[in-house]
């Protein structure tokens, strides 16, 4: 499916490094690709309501890495799905009395939209699960050749067994394993299954829910394997990094890795598996099902400038989790009007240079926006302060915030 309209990025001086970002699975620090391209698979949105902050800081979080793996010239492959068929949607769409399709394009429309205001770089292939379909059903034909797949039913089980790497992603003990997957969308108890572990492929066909004919028999995708498949489609066996929120580390990237382990008998899925942390509302996750939510686009209709609501996700580290709050917005509003005041100060520009290396190496080491964020308010507050001290043009840090932190002062 179409994506959102790509923001332009100004080129910078030089070239930044490649930065290292924190691999989930090793629980270490690592170059966050070898060579010279770089690629990228982020789990996208559910569309069953608006973004929230929460899947916003995700998607920021993620286009500061193909920015600095932009600025270090590689080629940056980025792959995104959108689950635009799944229980969560079905769900809603049936409460709200509309189509699940409607009310799927409806609301991938709305994250576009909040998408672009973001400036946030559009993945080169935007896949929906829907069109993935005949991917999948493959995916799942190879699990099946190769003895990775079990019948419950008329429903296709992957056994986690299949995989003998399976665990290594999440790192998790067997307790927590079984407590999330439950929380999660699993079905740990349903008889029939191997394992209580084991994880949906495939769903035949139910009255009233959406089907579509396959070799499989008529039916639907499981969650897991969707992305497995679009991100073997598009990126291949070892990828450099999957991204997503930690909502995710469980079941879900378990899942995608160990299919596509026991699918190709190699691994890793992927190099990294890098997560943005939780954002919460009133001391809650802030989540779709619990409704506790602020919406980057009502944020917008509120003429919220989009630059002051990336700014307040830029504050904080991409692993923490943290609260959105009023304060947090008026600190971003405020800190955007400080740099475009220092940016409007022609004659000023104190240390344009430093900024672009200050930022540079923020980024390098974890993507640290918060240090990054730091650099530029020394130059606003020195510009500021000595508005006649002319050493370089602003230009070179409005350049810097625009191609490096996606803020356009
Ligand atoms: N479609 C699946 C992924 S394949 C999904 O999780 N969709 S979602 O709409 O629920 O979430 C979209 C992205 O936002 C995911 O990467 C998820 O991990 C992330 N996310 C969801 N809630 C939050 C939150 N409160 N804070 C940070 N990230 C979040
Ligand atoms: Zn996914």
């Amino acid at each position: 499916m179409k994506a959102w309209v790509a923001p332009e990025v100004p080129r910078l001086p030089g070239v930044g490094q490649v930065p290292l970002v924190h691999d989930h699975a090793s629980g270490q620090r690592r170059v966050s690709t070898r060579g010279e391209q770089a690629s990228l698979y982020v789990c996208g949105i559910t569309p069953y309501d608006a973004t929230h902050i929460g899947h916003s800081a995700t998607y920021v979080a993620f286009d500061l890495l193909g920015r600095a793996w932009r600025d270090a010239g590689l080629i940056v492959r980025y792959v995104q799905n959108v689950t635009d068929v799944d229980d969560p949607l079905l769900e809603r769409a049936e409460q709200n009395g509309e189509d699940w399709q409607v009310l799927a394009e409806r609301q991938t429309e709305l994250f576009r939209d909040d998408m672009a205001a973001l400036r946030v770089i559009p993945p080169a292939e935007y896949v929906g699960a829907v069109e993935a379909i005949p991917l999948v059903v493959e995916a799942i034909e190879r699990l099946r050749e190769r003895g990775a797949a079990y019948d419950v039913d008329g429903d296709i089980y992957f056994p986690v067994a299949a995989d003998p790497n399976f665990g290594q992603v999440s790192r998790l003990s067997p307790g927590e394993m079984r407590e999330l997957f439950a929380e999660r969308g699993g079905d740990p108890d349903r008889p029939g299954k191997r394992d209580p572990l084991d994880s949906l492929l495939w769903r035949h066909e139910r009255p009233g829910e959406p089907a579509w004919e396959s070799s499989l028999g008529r039916g639907r995708p499981g969650w897991h394997v969707e992305c497995t498949a679009i991100a073997l489609r598009h990126l291949g066996m070892g990828f450099d990094v999957q991204g997503g929120g930690s909502d995710l580390i469980f079941p879900h990237h378990q899942m995608c890795a160990s299919a596509a382990q026991a699918l190709t008998g190699s691994s890793p899925f992927a190099h990294a598996y890098v997560y943005q942390g939780m954002v919460a509302l009133d001391g809650e996750k802030m989540s779709k099902s619990k409704g506790n939510l602020v919406f980057s686009s009502q944020l917008r209709a509120d003429s919220v400038d989009p630059m002051a609501i990336r700014l307040a996700v830029l504050a904080h580290h991409y692993r923490e989790d943290w609260e959105w709050t009023t304060d947090g917005l008026r600190a971003a509003e405020q800190r955007l009007e400080r740099w475009r005041a220092a940016a409007r100060v022609l004659t000023g520009g104190a240390h344009a240079g430093k900024v672009l290396d200050g930022v540079r190496d923020a980024l390098a080491a974890d993507l640290d926006a918060p240090a990054a964020l730091a650099v530029v308010d020394a130059w606003a507050d020195a510009t500021l302060a000595d508005g006649t001290a002319a050493s370089e043009s602003p230009t070179l840090v409005r350049d810097t915030c625009d191609a490096l932190l996606g803020i356009k002062l």
